[in-house]
């Protein structure tokens, strides 16, 4: 999630000091700049890294310590930030039109699009949305639900009893309780889209959500279609899927709780937002008692300590010829909930100075769900690591949906062999009853998951647009909810509600279809990396753990960052420069003949 890293060529660093002897000419707003466009970048580059630490430095205080005095640090540290990105930027737009090196036209568009807070260009507003984003992360992470004063009940809690009670009033209030936190931020999150949007006017953009789109070396538009090409790639997957689980779930619940033409209740999936069902698996596995995979068990009665399940996921990439992380990442990073204070739970990877310090945060329970969590980031911190030594402008993913689907290729190589040579399941079977199994616990996750990827942004790209008006806002929520998931609110939402601002990312502000685009591109990874492993027979059944090879080339890929457009480093990698949902339709073959068998007679959609 927080990507960038320092560590200079020695020319870069020739530059950027030359520049610095030039700071105070360019303080003359209008005359034409003192410096080239490369080393203006070079200056970039050189002060960005010093934000970098500084944000960065509030930013886990902030997450790892949440109080008064930490909100404090990190809205001002942003609020400062953003004035300097601001002013950097008004300066970059004089280069426009310019000639100039190629890499120099790439680091001034992308640092024109980095702001990591969009604000105005005017101190008062600056600050109020600093304090605004500040005080919303604060509110999503010390958020509890509480029956009583002394009887409250933290996010990890609440997730918990969704995941694992099939009793339907309990699940409701853990769904209805955890929703209590965001109503109270609506009126914050309105204003924050009214400055943002301001912001992004003045940098040029229609709003914010037009900013975000502009992010992957196309227009906006056509963001927007490719985005939808590649939902509708996927969608008939999902459809056979999501009538499977309702008629399953009608067995369970009663047709009367789940009418078999209608929308899922939106807490009957095991997970608090209904966005990855692998906590239900129980209630649907295809052939009972065949191949057992239940890592949980194995987790829970060997007793991993988080450590332990972490060192499992290092000890994959290494096995790709990666190296071993480093020491600090084991002294700074948060591995388990502190008992004595308020911590953003929700999992994240960090490189707190772009070089080397690299962290996780985390609240690590011991699920498989958790443990495939914790390979996910993994896949950044390897990420950031690999592209450390590109300028800074360029220490980040190719684009969003990369850096979100590095850790998840490496998790569909968890196969039912590698866990077995890992000592997480004893043994494992090679029938299709068993295949079918298998791929109905991934299917859960990941193609449960593409509808609710696609949505949170198309929400928010209305939000911002204004097209969905603060009036609307919880209303526009759920018919999205229901236009692409098939899930409907177990209780009646009005604008009372606040619905987006119980979604980590929406209080956090950290756009999604970066998610929806790594679902489909893991795929697309894990077939190059089993040519590259020189795997044969079916996609589902490979893991590249210990191949070199895969390794190699996988890495050279992160090494290069976003230095090049994302088609280019796609291309190198796998051959082709488009995403395509073909690799995960392939590699759903088994399942998806196995989904429509069952539900043969059953009258599908919502
Ligand atoms: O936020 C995450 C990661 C951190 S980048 C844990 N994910 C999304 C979510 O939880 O909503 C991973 C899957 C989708
Ligand atoms: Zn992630």
């Amino acid at each position: 999630m927080k990507d960038f890293a320092k560590l200079f060529a020695t020319f870069v660093l020739a530059i950027a000091l030359t520049a610095c002897s030039q700071q105070s000419t360019e303080e003359a707003a209008d005359a034409v700049p003192a410096e080239t466009a490369g080393e203006f970048i070079a200056r970039v580059n050189t002060e960005y890294k010093d934000w970098w630490r500084e944000l960065n430095a509030a930013g886990w205080l902030r997450a790892t310590y949440i109080n008064e005095d930490s909100a404090v640090v990190d809205a001002l540290a942003n609020e400062r930030y953003a004035a300097w990105h601001s002013g950097m930027v008004k300066k970059a737009l004089k280069y426009d039109g310019q000639e100039m090196a190629p890499e120099t036209r790439r680091a001034l568009d992308i640092f024109k699009m980095s702001a990591l807070l969009v604000a105005p260009d005017d101190d008062a507003k600056r600050k109020e949305q600093a304090q605004i984003l500040t005080d919303l992360g604060g509110m999503y992470g010390a958020g509890t639900y509480c029956r009583s004063d002394d009887d409250c009940l933290s996010l990890p809690e609440l997730e918990d009893i969704i995941a694992q009670s099939r009793d339907y009033d309990k699940l409701l209030e853990a769904w209805q309780g955890w929703r209590t936190i965001s109503p109270p931020m609506r009126d914050k999150y309105t204003r924050f889209a009214e400055l943002a949007n301001e912001g992004a006017r003045e940098f040029g953009y229609a709003d914010m959500g037009d900013m975000w789109r502009s992010y992957y070396d196309m227009s906006s538009a056509e963001f927007t279609t490719e985005t939808a090409r590649l939902w509708q790639q996927v969608e008939p997957l999902y459809e056979e899927l999501h009538c499977h689980v309702r008629a399953k779930l009608g067995e369970v619940y009663g047709e009367d709780k789940v009418p078999l033409d209608g929308p899922i209740p939106a807490h009957l999936l095991g997970n608090m937002w209904a966005q990855q069902w692998s906590f239900i698996y129980d209630l649907l596995e295809p052939y009972p008692g065949v191949s057992d995979l239940d890592v949980d068990s194995t987790l829970k009665t060997k007793d991993y300590s988080p450590q332990e399940m972490v060192r499992s996921a290092e000890t994959f990439y290494a096995s790709l010829g990666m190296r071993h992380l480093p020491d600090t990442f084991w002294e700074r990073s948060m591995f388990s909930k502190p008992a004595d204070r308020d911590v953003v739970c929700h999992a994240s990877a960090w490189n707190l100075d772009g070089d080397e310090d690299l962290r996780i945060k985390m609240c690590i329970k011991q699920t498989f769900d958790e443990l495939r969590t914790i390979y996910h980031e993994l896949g950044h911190n390897y990420y950031q690591w690999a592209y450390n030594q590109q300028p800074m402008l360029f220490r980040d993913g190719a684009h969003g949906g990369f850096h979100e689907a590095i850790g998840d290729t490496v998790v569909l190589s968890m196969t039912p062999e590698y866990l077995v040579e890992v000592g997480l399941v004893a043994k494992t079977e090679q029938s299709k009853e068993a295949i079918i199994n298998r791929q109905m616990q991934q299917a859960l996750d990941r193609i449960a998951f593409l509808p609710f990827g696609k949505l949170i942004d198309e929400w928010r790209w209305g939000v911002f647009s204004g097209e969905i008006a603060p009036a609307d806002y919880n209303k526009a929520w759920w018919e999205l909810r229901l236009r692409y998931q098939g899930i409907a609110p177990p209780v009646q939402r009005t604008e009372a509600n606040f619905d987006p601002g119980a979604k980590y990312h929406v209080p956090g502000n950290v756009s999604y279809t970066r998610y929806f685009l790594a679902h489909v591109l893991m795929f697309q990874f894990h077939r190059t990396l089993c040519e590259l492993a020189e795997h044969e027979g079916d996609l589902h059944a490979c893991s590249v753990f210990g191949s070199k090879e895969a390794g190699e080339r996988f890495h050279a890929m992160l090494e290069t960052g976003a230095s090049v457009p994302w088609q280019d480093t796609l291309e190198k990698l796998t051959g082709t420069r488009e995403m395509d949902a073909s690799a995960i339709i392939d590699y759903f073959a088994p399942l998806m003949a196995y989904l429509k068998e069952q539900n043969e007679g059953r009258s599908c959609g919502w």
